[in-house]
């Protein structure tokens, strides 16, 4: 075997703390009587007793498994007591386990740079923590070390028989000779006890840790011992670890890759891989794959702690085991209903409470063809950018399912609409939404949104934005009618809106369909120039009077008119600069561009009433339209140009949209309006706002 390089070690300190037999503990926390019974949570549906998700310690120990169901946790242990999860829409309603989590995590954020990775897991950046430690209470110094930390497994320690653990413990964490990084991996087992020990007396929760110079090591390491224990990996450890740790434990080894290693390579455990070159492993597996090999099999992982509090996606599903499988049309779209409603629920509450933004909506389904019972044929995964409102959420995930419907069913001559004695099956749904980002700060008021728009109103702007909405969509699948539905009513202009098909064990992966995939949600329906954003990451705001716009026009010029085909790579400088430019002015979707979409021949006609707002001025216009303004718009535009748009256009559902803070004003400039109730014309969406032809 060859010689494998030393363990590369940057000297961070990083945790990651799992909650143990999660929704058991939140259960028991609500039931207290419950408190050291053996206790397992189950699904609702109660088909054979409902599907177990959280098995307590207790239940572990008479052979309770989460695979099981109900019944059949009763028969291996008839004293089990079953929680039934919280029910909402006919569903599991996890917002008390959400909640639950969020508690232990803002604990936990206290000590370092914190990443929400799940429901129950976090990781900790300690370094920081660890470093000060050291330079002013190394752990040598202390008089006690708490009992918790001399709890700690440390791998690798030898015990001899008859020595006493916590001794032993404790000389490692007091070691003075020891080296830099293992002293501050001493730090961080301090560190990581005193947190879990607070996160017990502040909720009651218990959990287990690892700890380790990388986010790799210390996951491995804190599944090692539960519960309610802690593991540390030294630098020296690392080889012995992998050595003997099977391949399919790995995070990412689980699935395809780790079996093409263990029949293509003769690799069953990760220490294996210690056999290969690393260009050999970039032979069989690809540049990135094969660096990635070689790395995890010497312990080196460079992934950062990512800082977030909040998840980065979110998802409602729902099962139907057994007879429970949908086999019509309409009862799919029931669910779908329920399950986009909860979904768009939490999307408005993320945005309410954090100011963040989803882009991408996905559906997910599992299925079976009953007349093709040995088919393992997966039910294609499906995604297109997000658009805010629970019946746009509702219409988009339909289309959705029934684009997967369309391609999962081709093989077999099956009707769509579905045939309760024959055909298709439903086991599972669930829609989620990812790629979320913050709303840039700076636009908490929606006078920040109008500052600095100038350039996107000028008049020839709006005829490019007219070219804009005049370029048809396209796309890069096959699509059927109501694929092209989920597009047209969309309304994405120039770019290519795609609904991408997924992997579903890749759900999240990349996301690189369409230029402006990423820009589009929040207003999607709002065709904008502000979508011409070319990056990926960022949607892009205008903050000013930047020269960077030029750029992005022609680029827009230039795609509407059929030059421009793909931005996957080879980005040309001018391209580059544009995005460099995007990520910079990190935008927002803004209100602004509902009104700037507005066609200028839809200004008021009566008497303004004008409010002022700091340099920027909204005029309410008495009943029939909102002109807004700024100065330094004015300035620009010559003082003439204003945003106007016509009351009576307004939505309520639109309003409900924006963010809190800019519905209260914009329903302030409409309360006027509302007297006239019946003059108000409620259309169905965003888009019958935007609508070039409608007449006004
Ligand atoms: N969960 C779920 N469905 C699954 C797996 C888990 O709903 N298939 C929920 C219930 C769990 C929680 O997520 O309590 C956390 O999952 P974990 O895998 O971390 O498992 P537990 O926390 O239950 O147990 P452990 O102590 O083994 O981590």
């Amino acid at each position: 075997m060859p010689v494998a390089k030393p363990v590369s070690s940057d000297g961070r300190v990083i945790a990651h703390i799992d909650m143990d037999c999660f929704y058991v503990q939140v259960e028991q926390r609500r039931q207290p009587e419950l408190r050291g019974l053996p206790t397992a949570v189950v699904q609702y549906n109660s088909w054979k007793g409902g599907g177990l998700i959280a098995v307590s310690y207790e239940a572990r120990k008479h052979g309770v498994k989460r695979s099981m169901r109900g019944d059949e946790a009763k028969e291996v242990c008839p004293q089990i007591r079953l929680v039934q999860v919280p029910v909402a829409r006919g569903k599991a309603d996890l917002n008390s386990y959400r909640e639950a989590g969020s508690e232990v995590v803002s604990i936990l954020a206290r000590a370092g740079r914190c990443e929400r990775a799940s429901i129950d897991e976090v990781y900790l950046d300690l370094t920081d923590a660890a470093e000060t430690m050291l330079a002013e209470t190394p752990p040598e110094s202390l008089e006690v070390i708490d009992d918790e930390a001399l709890k700690s497994h440390i791998l690798g320690l030898k015990h001899e028989d008859g020595s006493d653990m916590k001794e032993n413990v404790k000389e490692w964490l007091c070691r003075s000779d020891a080296d830099h990084r293992d002293k501050l991996l001493a730090c961080g087992v301090l560190i990581v006890a005193d947190l879990r020990m607070q996160v017990l007396q502040e909720t009651q929760f218990t959990c287990s840790a690892g700890i380790s110079h990388n986010k790799m090591l210390s996951k491995l390491a804190s599944a090692m011992n539960k519960p309610a224990q802690q593991t540390v990996v030294p630098c020296l450890s690392v080889q012995g670890l992998l050595e003997s740790l099977p391949i399919k434990k790995m995070k990412q080894l689980g699935g395809k890759l780790g079996s093409s290693l263990q029949s293509e390579l003769g690799v069953n455990f990760v220490g294996d891989l210690l056999r290969f070159s690393e260009q050999k492993l970039q032979e069989y597996y690809g540049i990135n794959t094969g660096t990635w090999l070689w790395n995890i099999a010497r312990g080196i992982s460079g992934e950062e702690v990512e800082g977030r509090l909040l998840p980065k996606s979110h998802g409602s599903g729902k099962t139907f085991p057994g007879p429970r499988a949908l086999k019509m049309l309409p009862s799919v779209q029931h669910w779908l209903n329920e399950l986009c409603e909860e979904l768009s629920e939490r999307l408005h509450i993320d945005l309410d409470q954090n100011r963040r933004i989803a882009r991408t909506l996905s559906l997910h389904a599992s299925a079976y063809m009953s007349s093709d019972s040995d088919s393992h044929k997966k039910f294609p995964s499906k995604s297109c950018p997000l658009r805010y409102g629970t019946i746009k959420i509702q219409e988009d995930a339909m289309n959705l399912f029934q684009a997967g419907l369309r391609e999962y069913l081709g093989p077999f001559k099956v009707k769509m609409q579905g045939n309760k004695k024959s055909g298709w099956g439903i086991t599972g749904l669930s829609v989620s939404a990812s790629k979320i980002s913050d709303i840039p700060s700076g636009t908490s008021s929606i006078m920040k949104y109008f500052q600095g728009q100038d350039q996107l109103c000028s008049p020839s702007k709006l005829a490019k934005d007219k070219l804009e909405l005049e370029n048809p969509c396209s796309f890069s699948e096959d699509e059927s009618n109501s694929t092209l539905n989920v597009i047209e009513h969309m309304k994405l202009p120039e770019e290519e809106a795609t609904i991408k098909n997924e992997s579903s064990d890749l759900v999240s992966t990349e996301y690189k369909t369409s230029r402006n995939s990423l820009e589009v949600p929040f207003y999607s329906a709002m065709p904008s120039l502000e979508k011409a954003d070319f990056s990926q990451e960022t949607p892009l705001s205008f903050s000013g009077r930047e020269s960077h716009l030029e750029p992005k026009l022609t680029e827009l010029r230039s795609k509407v008119s059929g030059e421009e085909s793909t931005f996957e790579s080879g980005r040309p400088a001018s391209e580059q600069q544009v995005k460099r430019n995007s990520l910079r002015d990190k935008g927002t979707p803004s209100l602004l561009r509902f009104f700037r979409r507005v066609d200028p021949s839809c200004s008021l006609q009566n008497e303004v009433l004008t409010q002022s707002f700091d340099n920027t001025n909204i005029c309410s216009s008495s009943e029939n339209s909102i002109s807004i303004h700024g100065d330094s718009l004015s300035e620009d535009l010559q003082g003439k140009e204003m945003w106007q748009y016509n009351v009576d256009e307004i939505d309520p559902s639109v309003i409900d949209e924006l963010p809190l803070k800019i519905q209260e004003e914009v329903r302030a400039w409409l309360r006027p309006q509302k007297r006239q109730a019946n003059s108000v014309r409620r259309s169905v969406g965003i888009t019958d706002y935007f609508s070039r032809n409608k007449k006004l």
